[in-house]
């Protein structure tokens, strides 16, 4: 109840900001895109993370207007380190988007506006949808993902494996990415589960599309993956989540 209260003047009290995490390409080491991901940072309690509001949110309601917010602010920062960092600025910008956002057609305006407003070429917009939201969808939502498909904007499939994906839907739905769950990696020493990743890949590559390994920890999960033919990934091993000020401080000291 606590957090209900607080969160609904969230926006107003200026108390949202957002952090981000590289996406690397792992052969070259080079950074292909950012992440971002949303922070809390309460007068009171301090940081709050995102599981421990977003479900509330979605409940609430309150996930329309945050997530308003996410899209815009990620954009415009986007579109600030284009024009700052030039040829250095990330390449692309992953959004998170929840279900309840997914089933509200307007998106499809706000996502519109926001990389009109700040310039954007829609192919670097990655919006993020998890498995379990993509599988479980509405008439509306898949209408929804294929307007969004249709301003050029990409569609990542965020978690996957954690649900029970009717692999289908990688076919019938506008689908770009798969994200890699970070639960596959953190297993990639089993044979099975080693055997199963370099198998996704594959399958991946096969029909097109493209993939990101999540959570990479460790030098060995990155040298497995490399071998794996694995193109993408992100993880602690890379970075974690920074502030875009630090975010961009990484990117000035390392080019
Ligand atoms: O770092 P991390 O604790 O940021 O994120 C935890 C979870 O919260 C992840 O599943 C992530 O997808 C989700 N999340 C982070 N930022 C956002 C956001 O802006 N919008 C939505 N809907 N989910 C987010
Ligand atoms: O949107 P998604 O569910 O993919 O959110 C990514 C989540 O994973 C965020 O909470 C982020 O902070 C977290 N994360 C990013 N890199 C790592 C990692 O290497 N290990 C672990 N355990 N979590 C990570
Ligand atoms: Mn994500
Ligand atoms: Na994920």
């Amino acid at each position: 109840l606590y957090i209900e209260n607080q969160l609904r003047d969230v926006i107003s009290r200026d108390e949202l900001t957002l952090f981000y995490q590289p996406i690397i390409e792992l052969e070259s080491g080079a950074l292909k895109g950012v992440e971002a991901l949303l922070r809390w940072f309460h007068p009171e309690s301090g940081l709050i993370l995102p599981t421990e509001f977003i479900p509330t949110a979605e409940e609430m309601g309150m996930i329309i207007p945050i997530g308003n917010f996410v899209i815009d602010e990620a954009c415009r920062q986007f579109g600030e380190w284009r024009k700052s960092l030039e040829e250095h600025a990330p390449a692309n910008l992953h959004v998170n988007v929840s279900r309840k956002q997914l089933e509200q057609p307007t998106l499809v305006a706000v996502v519109e506006q926001a990389i009109h407003n700040y310039a954007i070429p829609p192919e670097s917009l990655h919006l993020e949808v998890t498995e379990s939201v993509i599988m479980h969808d509405s008439q509306t939502s898949i209408q929804t993902l294929n307007q969004l498909s249709n301003l050029g904007v990409h569609i990542d499939v965020d978690d996957f494996g954690t649900g029970y994906s009717s692999l289908s839907c990688l076919c019938d739905l506008p689908i770009d990415v798969i994200k890699l769950d970070k639960e596959f990696i953190k297993k990639s020493k089993r044979r099975r589960e080693g055997k199963l990743i370099k198998a996704l890949i594959t399958l991946a590559d096969q029909v097109g599309l493209e993939l990101i390994a999540e959570g990479i920890e460790t030098p060995e999960q990155l040298k497995f993956l490399q071998l794996s033919g694995c193109e993408y990934g992100q993880g602690y091993l890379f970075s974690k989540p920074l502030s875009a000020e630090d975010m961009e401080l990484s990117i000035l000291n390392s080019k």
